[in-house]
């Protein structure tokens, strides 16, 4: 097989990636970064210490959006709008900050919400749920393809890990994750079964 992913069953990076690549073949290799011998396999083809990684016929690619574009080109699947470009790039923005949060806060570290730093980003995470809200219901992400399910997954993994509540999510926000919760290839690929 000319695939491997590199990841964990938790990271909504690599879940969204599982989803993706529905209807094409790989193999999945679990990684644990928190575990020292397995973060220095990963380390040692991704200097960026960081999942997900596909590896093409051994040959590592990193970060899900450059695995994103190597996949819909190879595989000619639908290339994405301009507005859609920027959802992604709004889910993942907000993924990252929510990811580096969580991470700090499992580390121990004390998080001042009046400290301009965090001010800043509480203001961001306003602004990009109130635009993926608006972009939701103008019919963005009613296609099931990259915006909508990284859209899903960052959400899905917000709610498990507590970084978002359902009350920080406009309605539809709310009905776009209800809306695709019990699709078979989401339910397979649930962090909470990890
Ligand atoms: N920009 C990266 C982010 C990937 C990422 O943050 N992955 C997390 C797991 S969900 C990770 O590997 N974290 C390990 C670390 O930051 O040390 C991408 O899009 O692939």
């Amino acid at each position: 097989m000319p695939y491997q992913l590199l990841g964990s069953l938790t990271s909504p990076y690599v879940r969204r990636l599982r989803l993706y690549m529905t209807g094409i073949p790989y193999e999945l290799n679990q990684v644990n970064y928190l575990d020292p011998e397995q973060d220095a396999t990963l380390s040692a083809v991704n200097p960026l210490k960081r999942i997900p990684v596909l590896l093409i016929d051994g040959q590592p690619l990193w970060e899900s959006r450059v695995i994103f574009n190597f996949l819909q080109r190879t595989h000619q699947r639908r290339a994405l709008s301009l507005s859609e470009e920027n959802a992604v790039s709004a889910v993942d923005t907000l993924q990252d900050q929510l990811i580096q949060h969580f991470l700090h806060v499992r580390f121990g570290h004390t998080v001042d919400a009046a400290n301009p730093y965090y001010m800043r980003g509480a203001e961001r995470q306003k602004l990009i749920l109130a635009y993926l809200g608006k972009q939701a219901s103008e019919g963005l992400f009613t296609t099931w393809d990259y915006p909508a399910i990284a859209l899903y997954t960052m959400l899905d993994w917000s709610l498990f890990r507590g970084s978002l509540k359902a009350e920080d999510l406009s309605p539809e926000l709310l009905e776009f994750h209800h809306r695709h919760r019990a699709a078979p290839e989401v339910v397979a690929t649930d962090p909470r079964s990890a």
